[in-house]
């Protein structure tokens, strides 16, 4: 079966798309590879490769340190990078806009840093029942020590929360709300408006895990009403090692520093420190200058597509895949929630995911299987892993027809 994607993006802009990416065009098991672990990582375009290799081959020198040429070169890039970032995002001010290391170090730096200031015995942390763990772990944490509590957003069948239950949640003793924008195991896309909404209403702030959202629509920190929203720079087309936590300044300027060493300080003696103003006082140590200047290229690359014609396409390619996949007895689609991006989690249970993943594999295709992280999604369905596809603008319904063969394969070995 042969279906003409027009939502978003044409089929000849896709064909000239994936000619970006080099690692795109090979053969694995003697198959045409077939990437559709994006939710995973991204596969990264040629101006991306070559932004990182440019800085090592012409540039490579400290940032802010150095008056020589090269350190001046180095720390121009650097810095072009947090502002790409903060006009991608749309944030106030690029001083609001922090390299971390990823998604993960993001909510770490806001539990370490915002929550040991803030929170006392009985706080409440609210979160959903769709996290990733890191948006799970740093809380409890917090809750072993410091004794905060953690109340969970629970979702219904299709993986839409719950929005009544939230509301009751909210009270007097609620000091952060910390929600993930798309869920990596079901696709859901959280409404953020209306949680950051009633969230202000009681004067709380609220963290945004856009890990899987970034990549794949326009993010708009000021019309989410996020207070703080972090994401990785490997989901979105850019290098590993590399993410960005966002924060109002006010809440960053309040904030004790996470980490410390050089480049966060103002001035030390052996009896006194003073900090650094931000984004600095939050990037102790030599960042990932490579890393920084590479997701700079991202998201250049990313808005000479866009974002809204990218979310059309991935959006309609999702569609066309959970139309097929639902078509397949046996085949159970885990995450159908209305609001969705591209993901495509499911469940069969004449296999078990790993070995469907390994037949896949063998076909060329590439999904995750297991729990993805999210092992409370896997409880909340009953079920241990699912086998996940996760799309991208490079991906096409002729390789959603190949996942399609795929599983028919493994319907002829399991039955
Ligand atoms: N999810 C996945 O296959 P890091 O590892 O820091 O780059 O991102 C963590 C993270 C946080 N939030 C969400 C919603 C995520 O999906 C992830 C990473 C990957 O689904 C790897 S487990």
């Amino acid at each position: 079966m042969t279906t003409i994607m027009t939502d978003g993006l044409t089929a000849d802009a896709v064909a000239r798309i994936r000619q970006d990416f080099p690692v795109l065009d090979q053969l694995v098991n003697g198959r045409p590879l077939v990437y559709l672990d994006n939710a995973a990582t991204t596969q990264k375009p040629r101006a991306v490769i070559d932004a990182i290799s440019n800085y090592y081959l012409h540039n490579n020198s400290n940032v802010h340190r150095g008056v020589h040429t090269l350190s001046q070169r180095a720390t121009d890039d650097f810095e072009a990078g947090r502002e790409a970032i903060r006009r991608f995002i749309n944030a106030p001010d690029a001083g609001e806009v922090i390299y971390v290391r990823g998604a993960t170090e993001g909510l770490n730096l806001v539990a370490n840093s915002y929550g040991r200031k803030y929170f006392k015995a009985g706080d409440e942390v609210i979160i959903t029942g769709m996290e990733h763990h890191s948006n799970i772990v740093p809380w409890q944490i917090l809750g072993q020590e410091i004794g905060i509590r953690l109340r969970v957003i629970p979702f219904n069948d299709d993986g839409e929360l719950l929005m009544d239950e939230y509301e009751r949640m909210l009270n007097d003793r609620t000091r952060l709300v910390s929600v993930v924008h798309q869920s990596n195991a079901l696709g859901t896309v959280n409404p953020i408006e209306t949680i950051a909404e009633l969230a202000h209403a009681r004067g709380v702030p609220v963290m945004v895990d856009a890990a899987q959202s970034i990549p794949h629509m326009p993010v708009d920190v000021q019309a989410l009403g996020a207070d703080f929203l972090t994401f990785s720079g490997h989901k979105m087309y850019g290098p590993t090692g590399i993410g960005i936590l966002w924060g109002r300044a006010d809440l960053l300027n309040d904030m004790p520093p996470y980490q410390s060493g050089g480049e966060m300080i103002r001035s030390v003696t052996f009896e006194e420190t003073t900090y650094n103003v931000l984004p600095h006082k939050f990037e102790a140590g030599t960042p990932d200058i490579a890393g920084a200047i590479g997701l700079g290229a991202a998201v250049e690359y990313l808005e000479a597509i866009g974002m809204a014609r990218i979310s059309a396409y991935e959006r309609a390619l999702m569609r066309y895949g959970a139309e097929r996949l639902s078509g397949i007895e046996g085949v159970r689609l885990i995450g159908t929630a209305a609001e969705r991006g591209g993901i495509l989690s499911f469940y069969m249970e004449s296999a078990h995911a790993h070995d469907i993943g390994t037949i896949l594999d063998a076909e060329g295709i590439a999904v995750r299987t297991g729990h993805h992280c999210a092992q409370p999604v896997m409880a909340r369905y009953e079920v241990p892993a699912t086998v996940r596809a996760s799309l991208s603008f490079y991906n096409t319904t002729d390789e959603i027809d190949a996942l399609i063969k795929g599983i028919d394969r493994v319907i002829e070995v399991f039955g």
